[in-house]
């Protein structure tokens, strides 16, 4: 069972084990016998299963258990030693029975509660809330069935209520007053002062685009949607004007996997203004990484990379030789946007499709007719690329994968999700039930540059509750923190920096740093083994842990982000900062 499954049953079955509990209460205070010793026993069945999840979890990683070893735990063992023996003695009235369930019935909610509504890090505060809601509903429930405790009972669960309710209130604040990003700096504009080799112009604007046969709207670069593609030859100064027409959002300009200074990244509050309507800015940086790549805007960047506002950046190392092609894909209004029709190319002629993932989520691609290689990742190349057939590649949000073959004297077609956008000719192959490449075993392995780290960092992936705003939203945590309350990540220039990326929820976070590429060194504890990887956006899935590393080597203040912009824009970024 992977840990993502285990996340998933864990949660299952706290949920019935908190719903039995609850309704045994229920149906032993209506004097409804069969039905309360029923609820109980599943109840209790289900509360001993949790040990039983919660351990495994807990060996997985204590990301993933901590608060459900210190709070959930101690919680379910009150539950079952109080409910236990009191429905053991209820021989005659089983209503007796029923302040002792509906207790069981609190405890394993207010532990479900904890981990749905805070998750990690477990906090003392956290515990004490849970405590105290158990405790005050447990009391209620008791006046309203009649019950009728000592006057000395009744005194001390008001002032433990009252008590862990303070106490608990603070603890959770507190830590969350972390330093926040300044966002007020003056951004000087440093650029290159040199005559640019290449200059474009995009103007972003509101537009009706074509979509798969139907018009809709959308927001676009030069009216068009992917934008104009931008190439440029390695050693190339790139000039890029940005003009904003009409996008009330505001527009920027980032470079999508492309390590340039820290005042063109164009991250708005952080990097450069948001570009108005009627304004422009000028971007400017020396293209000296060949590769794939994109552009998007950064600003109101989940709705505006939805809506249009991207485009395929390429910059190559020489003239181009035989068919290169970009497969940018994405949906604009549930539509898949068609990629350009290729004409037949001629037999053993070098091809190199560079597929582009420019949505929020992850697609599968499938190469059928062909053997192929995967030359590049993320822009860089892989080392002793091995040939393959029949299998699939998964690419994250973001992420790009250059396929390299010679055209064979048959048809050949790329099929995205099953559904085919690149062909050269017919060709009927159901690549559904392919295996998938796994980059980190794909290649030829080189030691990894570093022996020692100076500084670590994780970063623990989750759902939460966040109160710190006017309107409460569940947002996308990291460390139980969201945007812009989690703490900047602080490095030293020249620093060796690695990084442990833990989800623990249930949903992929593509995770996306910007400024850098990092090392993949490991997932789930096993080193990677093939060619290094050196990414910029990759699939962290539920229950997985990343270790990567990279070397500060590009000052500045870097977004360091989620790549479903969903979950970027409801809490899941933060920052790198030099220090
Ligand atoms: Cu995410």
């Amino acid at each position: 069972m992977t840990t993502g499954s285990l996340l998933a049953a864990d949660l299952v079955i706290a949920v019935l084990a908190a719903a039995a509990w609850l309704g045994g209460g229920a149906a032993s205070a209506a004097r409804r016998r069969p039905l309360a010793l029923g609820l109980a026993a599943v109840a209790l069945l289900a509360t001993l299963a949790r040990a039983v999840t919660i351990t495994a979890l807990a060996r997985a990683g204590w990301w993933f258990a901590a608060e459900k070893v210190l709070i959930a735990a101690p919680l379910s063992l009150a539950a079952v030693g109080v409910a236990g023996p009191r429905l053991l003695r209820a021989r005659g009235d089983i209503r007796a029975a029923a302040v002792a369930l509906l207790f069981a019935g609190y405890a394993t909610s207010s532990a479900l509660l904890v981990t749905v509504l805070h998750g990690y890090p477990a906090s003392a505060g956290a515990g004490l809330l849970a405590i105290s809601g158990v405790v005050a509903a447990t009391v209620v429930s008791g006046r309203a069935l009649g019950a009728h405790p000592s006057r000395l009972v009744s005194r001390g669960a008001v002032v433990v209520t009252v008590a862990a309710l303070v106490t608990g209130t603070g603890l959770t604040v507190g830590p969350g007053a972390a330093p926040a990003v300044p966002h007020d700096h003056g951004y000087p504009a440093v650029g290159i002062a040199d005559e640019p080799d290449r200059r474009y112009t995009l103007t972003a604007g509101t537009a009706t685009v074509n979509a798969d046969g139907r018009n809709v709207a959308a927001w676009a670069f030069n009216a068009q949607v992917p934008g104009p593609e931008l190439t440029a030859t390695v050693g190339d100064i790139l000039e890029v004007t940005l003009r904003n027409r009409d996008i009330g959002r505001g527009v920027t300009l980032h470079w999508h996997g492309y390590d340039v200074p820290n005042d063109q990244d164009g991250v708005p509050g952080v990097t450069q203004a948001a570009v108005r309507p009627g304004q422009e800015f000028v971007y400017r940086f020396r293209a000296d990484q060949a590769g794939t790549y994109w552009y998007h805007t950064h600003s109101a960047s989940d709705v505006g990379v939805r809506m249009g506002l991207y485009g395929v950046l390429v910059v190559r190392p020489g003239p181009v030789s035989g068919v290169d092609v970009t497969v940018p894909v994405h949906t604009l209004a549930g539509r898949p946007l068609p990629a350009p029709r290729v004409e037949q190319v001629e037999t053993g002629t070098p091809v190199r499709l560079r597929l582009i993932n420019t949505d929020s989520t992850t697609h599968r691609y499938a190469l059928a007719g062909t053997a192929f290689r995967v030359a590049a990742i993320d822009g860089v190349d892989l080392r002793g690329p091995t040939p393959l057939v029949d299998t699939a590649v998964l690419i994250p949000a973001g992420g790009r994968y250059d396929l390299v073959f010679d055209a064979p004297a048959t048809p050949v077609a790329l099929f995205v999700d099953g559904r085919s956008v690149y062909s050269t000719g017919p060709v009927s192959t159901a690549t559904g039930g392919w295996p998938v490449l796994d980059p980190l075993g794909y290649g030829t392995t080189a030691p990894v540059p570093w022996s020692r780290f100076d500084t670590t960092f994780t970063l623990v992936l989750d759902r939460g509750l966040d109160l710190r705003r006017l309107l409460p939203r569940y947002a996308h945590t990291v460390n139980g923190a969201a945007d812009p309350d989690i703490p900047p990540q602080v490095v030293r220039r020249g620093d060796v920096v690695r990084f442990t990326i833990v989800n623990r929820s249930q949903v992929v976070h593509p995770w996306h740093l910007h400024g850098h590429h990092v090392l993949v060194l490991a997932r789930d504890g096993e080193p990677a083994t093939g060619s290094p990887l050196w990414l910029d956006s990759f699939d962290v899935r539920p229950g997985e842990v990343w270790k990567v590393a990279f070397r500060a080597d590009n000052p500045g203040m870097w977004a360091n982000h989620c790549h479903n912009l969903a979950h970027a824009d409801a809490g899941m970024t933060l920052h790198l900062m030099y220090s």
